[in-house]
């Protein structure tokens, strides 16, 4: 899944795609680069952003989304608002990824009547507020937990188990400690029965373990993280280089598949 920032202000790549045609070119070059998904979205979810209206969220996104489309791209809306997913899945977007796991009480209907796939994503607070302080327990337990529970939620509002994919939400409210957990978790949610998706790509837990290198200089630990996501089970990995990211998972995969999982 190639991340396409339609934003001016997204971390590692806020303001290159926020003109609409470079944001379509930049869709199109990472379908050529062999992404399966783009994942289209238009505000940025980084520690401290500032939310953005419907409206504005739209405006950004569904001449993207329709354009990329229309080009036979299959493409993920990155938004928590059901009036911006609904109007995305009607420009021909076909999977809706949803960092606050169906959170809007009319999100779960869009899905369901769309019969669209949906990402659920975990986030301990909202992006504003979510670095200042979080704490787990025993936090692969409570994001387990949090997933199972609202792809039961998800399936009781209609939409296809099939079509529901898990992403632990790595620097979504979490320390470095929390996030490598989460890392090296991925077995375990794999095995709650629903694709995983990774979203590990130019994050800071990196330049927390490497010190401060610019996200766009991050490909290569982002890479490590992508072999043992593949290794654990991950289905889907949501990256910025579809190069690298493709590269990387069909390097690991091959050497993982390799034996009937019975076997490892
Ligand atoms: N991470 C980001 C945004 N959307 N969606 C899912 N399912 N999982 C993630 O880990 C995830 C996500 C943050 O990265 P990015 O889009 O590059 O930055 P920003 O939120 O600043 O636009």
């Amino acid at each position: 899944m190639g991340a396409l920032n339609v934003t001016p202000d997204s971390f590692s790549d806020g303001g290159r795609y926020a003109e609409a045609g470079a944001a379509v070119r930049r869709g199109l070059e990472m379908v050529a680069e062999g992404a399966d998904l783009v994942d289209v979205g238009g505000e940025s979810t980084r520690p401290g952003a500032d939310p953005v209206e419907a409206a504005e969220e739209s405006r950004r996104v569904l001449p993207v989304v329709r354009a990329l489309a229309a080009a036979g791209a299959v493409v993920s809306i990155d938004t928590a608002k059901a009036e911006v997913a609904a109007a995305a899945l009607e420009a021909g977007a076909a999977v809706v990824n949803d960092i606050t796991a169906l959170s809007d009480p009319e999100m779960a209907g869009v899905v369901a009547r769309a019969g669209a796939g949906v990402v659920l994503m975990h986030m301990q607070g909202t992006p504003r507020t979510m670095q200042d302080d979080p704490r787990y327990d025993d936090v692969l337990a409570e994001v387990a937990a949090f997933l199972r529970r609202r792809a039961a939620a998800a399936e009781s509002a209609g939409i296809d188990p099939g079509a529901v994919c898990l992403d632990p939400g790595i620097g979504f409210g979490k320390r470095l400690e929390h996030n490598l957990a989460l890392l090296a978790g991925v077995p375990q949610l794999a095995a709650l029965g629903h694709p995983v998706l990774v979203g590990a790509s130019r994050k800071r837990f990196i330049a927390d373990l490497l010190g401060p290198i610019p996200p766009a200089e991050r490909d290569a630990a982002t890479a490590a993280a992508h072999v043992l996501a593949v290794a654990g089970g991950a289905a889907i990995l949501r990256t910025h280089n579809v190069v690298v990211g493709l590269q990387t998972a069909r390097i690991a995969d091959a050497i993982v598949r390799q034996a009937p999982a019975s076997e490892g």
